[in-house]
């Protein structure tokens, strides 16, 4: 099927992550490019921005255990069946998930170390990571990205759930005195329901608490606004295998709502697999890049990986600034055409295949075109590439040397014909 293109093979079976051995198998489908990204921990460099945040969420939540620097390569156990995603769900394919071989792959989210670190004894922790998607190439979505994972577990006994009502009390107070405008949902209903084994009451609770916890950390991130512009933040029903009930939180910025983090309940099934069973509470987990892109006013994703000092040396520890842009170098525009293979060509392949020749030169890829032959009935697609580099210019023989490697693997691997 094409998968197996990465070019770090140590021998032509072997890859090495991390200075562990890994054999390839016809599930492989990391690729150089993303490889050569595992070391790096971008969220650790104190005067990076997405370093700068994560200490500004750790500081919000003192109280909790800090933890990072975690192996990405995990088991689909880990990442999945843990968390009781079911056999057939889409973000296991290799389509939207990057395998070593068919026993380990990068975690696509923080929450594949949820079960180890309730395990191993922490009631409220921040863990960040990176992790990785298959995904196209814009502004806005690049294949690796940076997650904080935040839970927080309670006793179910009657002192316990004192406890938890005097810390919601506690909150309110807090956020009654601010400039936070909160639409809100039910903390459970019948679409998004308490789970069976949980008092509901006590789900009601949890998820206030989650609520409020939360309410107050995007306060202290994006300030309280002012008496006519508070910082609207809006609560949605959402689905998560591993929680119920589950949420999605946006806030309004620039007149558009913006996804920052998915949370919820903690399935019974979590605290089993961990060992903890007499335990309710919650987790969420947000994005990074998202949230600093607002913060900082940093306009590409791809400008996180720079090492432009132009770019690096705009932050220091501890302070929110905002970017100044540097100029742009020009773009180049390179389209090509082929007809889709019998056996297929996924987007995420295509973007893969890109992406790993031209790295971080590849600003955005676009299918500008899609036909089907109503004869042959063979499909047509045409991608436009945009190529820019964010350190310099790009000549055009580079580019046309570029282009030229991304229509021979097209041919190559995937066996498209070129129109
Ligand atoms: C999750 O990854 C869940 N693990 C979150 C969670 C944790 C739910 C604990 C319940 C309990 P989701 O795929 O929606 O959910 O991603 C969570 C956040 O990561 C998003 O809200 C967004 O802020 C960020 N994110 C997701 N995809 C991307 C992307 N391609 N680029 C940048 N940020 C992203
Ligand atoms: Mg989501």
């Amino acid at each position: 099927t094409g998968r197996i293109r990465s070019t770090s093979r140590v021998s032509p079976n072997e890859i090495s992550l991390l200075g562990q051995k890994y054999n390839l198998d016809g599930t492989t489908n990391v690729t150089q490019s993303i490889i050569s990204k595992l070391p790096l921990r971008l969220h650790n460099q104190p005067a990076h921005p997405l370093g700068i945040l994560r200490s500004k969420i750790e500081s919000h939540f003192h109280d909790f255990s800090h933890l990072s620097s975690l192996n990405p390569v995990v088991t689909p156990a880990q990442n999945f069946d843990s968390l009781g995603f079911p056999a057939d769900h889409p973000g296991r394919s290799v389509i939207d998930s990057y395998y070593v071989n068919e026993d380990y792959m990068l975690r696509t989210h923080t929450s594949a170390h949820e079960v180890e670190t309730f395990a191993a004894g922490h009631s409220k922790w921040l863990l960040t990571a990176d992790v990785y998607r298959r995904d196209e190439i814009d502004s806005s979505h690049y294949p690796v990205f940076h997650q904080m994972e935040g839970a927080r577990v309670f006793k179910t006994d009657e002192a316990a759930i004192e406890q938890v009502k005097a810390d919601n009390e506690r909150l309110s107070r807090h956020l009654d005195q601010s400039n936070i405008v909160i639409e809100d949902i039910p903390h459970i209903s019948a679409t998004n329901p308490a789970q069976p084994t949980h008092d509901p009451a006590h789900s009601e609770l949890i998820a206030l608490n989650l609520k409020l916890s939360i309410n107050s950390l995007l306060l202290k991130l994006f300030g309280g606004g002012s008496r006519d512009a508070p910082l609207q933040v809006r609560w949605i029903e959402a689905y998560f295998p591993f929680t119920s009930p589950s949420f999605e939180v946006e806030i309004l910025y620039q007149g558009k709502w913006l996804e920052i983090l998915g949370c919820g309940v903690v399935q019974q099934l979590t605290f089993d697999n961990a060992g903890i069973p007499d335990n309710i509470g919650w987790a969420f987990g947000l994005g990074l890049e998202r949230i600093a892109m607002i913060l900082f006013g940093i306009p590409d994703i791809r400008l996180f990986w720079s090492t432009d000092p132009r770019f690096l040396s705009q932050f220091s520890e501890n302070e929110i600034t905002t970017f100044k842009p540097y100029s742009k170098y020009p773009a180049c525009f390179k389209d090509v055409s082929f007809w889709v293979p019998e056996t297929g060509l996924h987007e995420n392949d295509f973007c893969d295949l890109v992406r790993d020749i031209a790295g971080d030169l590849a600003e955005d890829v676009k299918m500008i075109d899609s036909f089907t032959h109503p004869k042959t009935n063979r499909k047509s697609v045409c991608y436009r590439i945009n190529y820019r580099s964010m350190d310099r210019s790009l000549s055009n023989e580079e580019v046309n040397d570029i282009q030229e490697k991304v229509v021979e693997r097209v041919k190559d691997k995937f066996g498209a014909e070129i129109r």
